[in-house]
Protein backbone atom coordinates (compact mmCIF):
# COMPACT_ATOMS: atom_id res chain seq x y z
CA UNK A 1 0.00 0.00 0.00
CA UNK A 2 1.00 3.47 -0.68
CA UNK A 3 1.73 6.10 1.63
CA UNK A 4 -0.69 8.06 -0.69
CA UNK A 5 -3.70 5.63 -0.06
CA UNK A 6 -6.68 7.68 1.96
CA UNK A 7 -4.24 10.68 2.29
CA UNK A 8 -5.92 12.57 -0.71
CA UNK A 9 -3.75 16.65 -0.08
CA UNK A 10 -0.78 14.53 -0.21
CA UNK A 11 -1.74 12.50 -3.35
CA UNK A 12 -2.81 15.61 -3.97
CA UNK A 13 0.33 17.20 -3.64
CA UNK A 14 2.58 14.77 -5.25
CA UNK A 15 0.32 14.40 -8.18
CA UNK A 16 1.11 18.03 -9.31
CA UNK A 17 4.82 17.66 -8.67
CA UNK A 18 4.47 15.22 -11.69
CA UNK A 19 2.59 16.89 -13.57
CA UNK A 20 5.21 19.60 -13.26
CA UNK A 21 8.01 16.89 -13.58
CA UNK A 22 5.99 16.38 -17.64
CA UNK A 23 6.20 19.87 -17.95
CA UNK A 24 9.72 20.68 -17.40
CA UNK A 25 10.63 16.92 -19.67
CA UNK A 26 8.24 18.26 -22.18
CA UNK A 27 9.66 21.69 -22.59
CA UNK A 28 13.21 20.33 -22.68
CA UNK A 29 14.50 21.80 -19.02
CA UNK A 30 15.25 18.48 -17.79
CA UNK A 31 17.80 16.27 -19.91
CA UNK A 32 19.03 13.02 -17.95
CA UNK A 33 19.04 13.97 -14.36
CA UNK A 34 18.68 17.16 -14.75
CA UNK A 35 16.48 19.54 -12.01
CA UNK A 36 15.44 18.76 -8.84
CA UNK A 37 11.88 19.17 -6.80
CA UNK A 38 11.52 19.49 -3.08
CA UNK A 39 8.03 20.25 -1.26
CA UNK A 40 7.09 20.31 2.33
CA UNK A 41 3.98 18.63 2.60
CA UNK A 42 3.39 18.76 6.42
CA UNK A 43 0.60 20.33 6.40
CA UNK A 44 -0.94 16.79 4.12
CA UNK A 45 0.27 14.56 7.43
CA UNK A 46 -1.34 13.00 9.87
CA UNK A 47 -0.84 11.51 13.09
CA UNK A 48 -0.47 7.55 11.39
CA UNK A 49 2.08 8.90 9.09
CA UNK A 50 3.63 10.62 12.23
CA UNK A 51 3.99 7.36 13.98
CA UNK A 52 4.90 5.13 10.62
CA UNK A 53 8.01 3.42 10.86
CA UNK A 54 10.97 4.51 8.68
CA UNK A 55 12.29 2.63 6.07
CA UNK A 56 15.64 3.79 6.55
CA UNK A 57 17.96 4.97 9.45
CA UNK A 58 18.75 8.36 10.76
CA UNK A 59 20.44 10.07 7.18
CA UNK A 60 22.92 13.43 7.57
CA UNK A 61 21.78 16.28 6.17
CA UNK A 62 24.71 18.08 6.33
CA UNK A 63 24.06 20.93 7.86
CA UNK A 64 21.86 21.46 11.16
CA UNK A 65 18.17 23.23 9.84
CA UNK A 66 16.07 23.90 13.28
CA UNK A 67 13.09 25.66 11.44
CA UNK A 68 12.32 22.28 9.61
CA UNK A 69 12.50 19.80 12.99
CA UNK A 70 9.68 17.36 12.18
CA UNK A 71 8.43 18.47 8.77
CA UNK A 72 7.81 16.03 6.03
CA UNK A 73 8.80 16.68 2.07
CA UNK A 74 8.65 15.00 -1.13
CA UNK A 75 11.81 15.26 -2.62
CA UNK A 76 13.01 13.92 -6.19
CA UNK A 77 15.18 11.08 -5.60
CA UNK A 78 18.66 11.51 -6.52
CA UNK A 79 19.94 10.49 -9.87
CA UNK A 80 15.91 10.69 -11.43
CA UNK A 81 14.79 11.15 -14.47
CA UNK A 82 12.02 13.82 -14.58
CA UNK A 83 10.42 12.23 -17.12
CA UNK A 84 9.69 9.17 -15.28
CA UNK A 85 9.09 10.68 -12.01
CA UNK A 86 6.17 12.32 -14.23
CA UNK A 87 4.81 8.63 -14.39
CA UNK A 88 5.91 7.06 -11.18
CA UNK A 89 6.53 9.35 -8.81
CA UNK A 90 6.45 7.40 -5.83
CA UNK A 91 9.56 5.10 -7.83
CA UNK A 92 11.59 8.55 -8.22
CA UNK A 93 11.11 10.33 -5.53
CA UNK A 94 10.04 9.78 -1.92
CA UNK A 95 8.91 11.17 1.36
CA UNK A 96 11.38 12.31 4.28
CA UNK A 97 10.86 13.19 7.75
CA UNK A 98 13.16 15.55 9.51
CA UNK A 99 13.88 14.53 12.53
CA UNK A 100 13.93 16.39 15.88
CA UNK A 101 17.66 17.59 15.77
CA UNK A 102 16.69 19.26 12.66
CA UNK A 103 20.27 17.71 11.14
CA UNK A 104 19.41 13.80 9.79
CA UNK A 105 15.97 12.86 8.43
CA UNK A 106 14.50 9.04 7.75
CA UNK A 107 12.65 7.88 4.61
CA UNK A 108 8.87 6.93 5.31
CA UNK A 109 7.17 6.24 2.07
CA UNK A 110 7.36 4.51 -0.71
CA UNK A 111 10.74 2.90 -1.29
CA UNK A 112 13.61 4.04 0.48
CA UNK A 113 14.70 6.20 -3.10
CA UNK A 114 17.70 8.65 -2.07
CA UNK A 115 16.71 12.23 -2.38
CA UNK A 116 18.39 14.63 -4.91
CA UNK A 117 21.86 15.88 -4.69
CA UNK A 118 21.08 19.40 -3.82
CA UNK A 119 19.00 18.21 -0.62
CA UNK A 120 21.02 20.07 1.78
CA UNK A 121 20.56 23.32 -0.20
CA UNK A 122 16.55 22.88 -1.03
CA UNK A 123 16.19 22.54 2.72
CA UNK A 124 18.56 25.38 3.66
CA UNK A 125 15.86 27.15 1.73
CA UNK A 126 12.73 26.24 3.10
CA UNK A 127 14.34 26.52 6.67
CA UNK A 128 14.49 29.75 6.34
CA UNK A 129 10.97 29.87 4.07
CA UNK A 130 9.48 28.80 7.52
CA UNK A 131 11.93 30.75 9.92
CA UNK A 132 10.25 33.97 7.54
CA UNK A 133 6.41 32.68 7.87
CA UNK A 134 6.40 32.15 4.39
CA UNK A 135 3.25 30.64 2.66
CA UNK A 136 5.76 29.50 0.33
CA UNK A 137 6.29 25.46 0.49
CA UNK A 138 7.76 24.52 -2.92
CA UNK A 139 11.46 24.55 -4.55
CA UNK A 140 12.47 24.10 -7.79
CA UNK A 141 15.77 23.81 -9.50
CA UNK A 142 15.81 23.38 -13.83
CA UNK A 143 17.69 23.97 -16.78
CA UNK A 144 15.36 26.55 -19.20
CA UNK A 145 17.23 26.70 -22.23
CA UNK A 146 16.54 30.06 -23.15
CA UNK A 147 17.77 31.77 -19.62
CA UNK A 148 20.69 29.66 -19.27
CA UNK A 149 21.98 30.48 -23.26
CA UNK A 150 21.52 34.56 -21.84
CA UNK A 151 23.55 33.73 -18.62
CA UNK A 152 26.48 33.22 -20.89
CA UNK A 153 26.75 37.08 -21.36
CA UNK A 154 28.35 39.22 -18.88
CA UNK A 155 26.06 41.88 -18.97
CA UNK A 156 23.04 40.19 -18.66
CA UNK A 157 24.45 39.43 -15.25
CA UNK A 158 24.63 42.96 -13.82
CA UNK A 159 22.17 43.24 -11.30
CA UNK A 160 18.77 43.36 -12.43
CA UNK A 161 19.60 43.91 -16.04
CA UNK A 162 18.15 40.70 -17.46
CA UNK A 163 15.39 40.97 -15.10
CA UNK A 164 14.00 44.48 -16.03
CA UNK A 165 14.92 43.73 -20.17
CA UNK A 166 12.72 40.49 -19.65
CA UNK A 167 9.90 42.18 -17.97
CA UNK A 168 9.83 44.75 -21.03
CA UNK A 169 9.39 41.78 -23.72
CA UNK A 170 5.64 41.03 -22.71
CA UNK A 171 3.26 42.53 -20.31
CA UNK A 172 2.55 39.38 -18.25
CA UNK A 173 6.32 38.68 -17.17
CA UNK A 174 6.28 42.07 -14.94
CA UNK A 175 2.08 41.35 -13.84
CA UNK A 176 3.46 37.57 -12.83
CA UNK A 177 6.69 38.20 -11.71
CA UNK A 178 7.10 41.19 -10.29
CA UNK A 179 10.16 40.53 -7.62
CA UNK A 180 12.03 40.26 -10.99
CA UNK A 181 15.01 38.02 -11.81
CA UNK A 182 17.98 37.28 -9.24
CA UNK A 183 21.46 36.71 -10.50
CA UNK A 184 23.86 33.92 -8.26
CA UNK A 185 27.00 33.62 -10.53
CA UNK A 186 28.64 30.58 -10.93
CA UNK A 187 29.12 28.06 -8.46
CA UNK A 188 29.89 24.60 -8.42
CA UNK A 189 26.24 22.44 -8.78
CA UNK A 190 25.29 20.79 -5.37
CA UNK A 191 27.94 23.22 -3.76
CA UNK A 192 27.25 24.92 -0.44
CA UNK A 193 28.83 27.95 -2.20
CA UNK A 194 26.17 27.99 -4.45
CA UNK A 195 23.34 26.85 -1.77
CA UNK A 196 24.31 29.91 0.15
CA UNK A 197 24.02 32.21 -2.56
CA UNK A 198 21.07 31.29 -3.42
CA UNK A 199 19.74 31.82 0.08
CA UNK A 200 21.29 35.38 -0.13
CA UNK A 201 18.79 36.16 -2.87
CA UNK A 202 15.55 34.25 -2.68
CA UNK A 203 15.10 36.77 0.38
CA UNK A 204 14.58 39.56 -2.21
CA UNK A 205 13.53 36.95 -5.69
CA UNK A 206 10.84 34.54 -6.32
CA UNK A 207 13.22 33.08 -9.44
CA UNK A 208 17.09 33.33 -9.22
CA UNK A 209 18.99 32.47 -12.06
CA UNK A 210 22.75 30.43 -11.55
CA UNK A 211 24.83 31.62 -13.91
CA UNK A 212 25.47 29.14 -16.97
CA UNK A 213 23.57 26.22 -15.46
CA UNK A 214 20.22 26.67 -14.47
CA UNK A 215 16.81 28.45 -12.04
CA UNK A 216 16.12 27.93 -8.69
CA UNK A 217 12.42 29.25 -7.80
CA UNK A 218 10.64 28.81 -5.11
CA UNK A 219 6.22 29.07 -4.90
CA UNK A 220 3.45 28.36 -2.42
CA UNK A 221 3.41 25.39 -4.38
CA UNK A 222 4.73 23.16 -7.34
CA UNK A 223 2.83 24.35 -10.08
CA UNK A 224 3.15 28.45 -8.90
CA UNK A 225 7.01 27.81 -8.81
CA UNK A 226 7.06 26.44 -12.14
CA UNK A 227 4.71 28.97 -13.40
CA UNK A 228 6.87 31.63 -12.31
CA UNK A 229 10.53 30.36 -14.02
CA UNK A 230 7.87 29.79 -17.59
CA UNK A 231 7.01 33.17 -17.66
CA UNK A 232 10.55 34.31 -17.37
CA UNK A 233 11.66 31.95 -20.03
CA UNK A 234 8.87 32.73 -22.16
CA UNK A 235 10.25 36.75 -22.19
CA UNK A 236 13.54 35.21 -22.49
CA UNK A 237 12.38 33.11 -26.11
CA UNK A 238 10.56 36.35 -26.94
CA UNK A 239 13.98 37.96 -26.78
CA UNK A 240 15.96 35.75 -28.60
CA UNK A 241 13.51 35.20 -31.23
CA UNK A 242 13.65 39.30 -31.82
CA UNK A 243 17.41 38.74 -31.81
CA UNK A 244 17.37 35.84 -34.29
CA UNK A 245 15.77 37.89 -36.46
CA UNK A 246 18.42 40.39 -36.73
CA UNK A 247 17.29 43.14 -35.11
CA UNK A 248 17.20 44.65 -31.09
CA UNK A 249 13.67 43.96 -29.68
CA UNK A 250 12.57 48.00 -28.73
CA UNK A 251 10.93 46.41 -25.17
CA UNK A 252 7.89 48.02 -23.68
CA UNK A 253 8.61 51.85 -23.01
CA UNK A 254 8.92 52.92 -18.93
CA UNK A 255 5.21 54.36 -19.71
CA UNK A 256 3.76 51.23 -20.77
CA UNK A 257 5.48 49.51 -17.39
CA UNK A 258 4.64 51.71 -15.04
CA UNK A 259 1.24 51.46 -16.61
CA UNK A 260 1.10 48.08 -16.10
CA UNK A 261 2.80 48.02 -12.66
CA UNK A 262 -0.21 50.42 -11.38
CA UNK A 263 -3.26 48.83 -13.19
CA UNK A 264 -1.55 45.47 -11.52
CA UNK A 265 -0.98 47.10 -8.36
CA UNK A 266 2.59 45.28 -7.61
CA UNK A 267 4.40 43.81 -6.17
CA UNK A 268 1.48 41.39 -4.47
CA UNK A 269 3.64 38.12 -4.46
CA UNK A 270 5.54 37.85 -1.47
CA UNK A 271 5.67 37.65 1.59
CA UNK A 272 3.28 35.36 3.65
O1 LIG B 1 20.25 17.13 -9.87
O2 LIG B 1 20.38 19.61 -12.05
O3 LIG B 1 22.22 20.80 -10.53
C1 LIG B 1 20.58 17.51 -11.13
C2 LIG B 1 20.93 18.94 -11.22
C3 LIG B 1 21.94 19.48 -10.29
ZN1 LIG C 1 21.12 21.60 -12.41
Amino acid sequence: MSILTNRPDLEAAVAQVAEVAGYLWQKGWAERNGGNITVNVTDCVDDDLRNLHALTGPLPIGTVLPDIAGCYFYCKGTGKRMRDLARRPMENGSIIRILPDGASYVIVGDRPVQPTSELPSHLMIHNYLIHSGSRYKACLHTHPVEMVAMSHNRQMLEKDVMGRLLWSMIPETLAFAPLGLGIVPYRLPGSVKLAEATLELIRDYDVVLWEKHGTFAVGTDIMDAFDQVDVFNKAATIYLRAKSMGFEPEGMTDEAMEEVQHVFRLPKRRPV
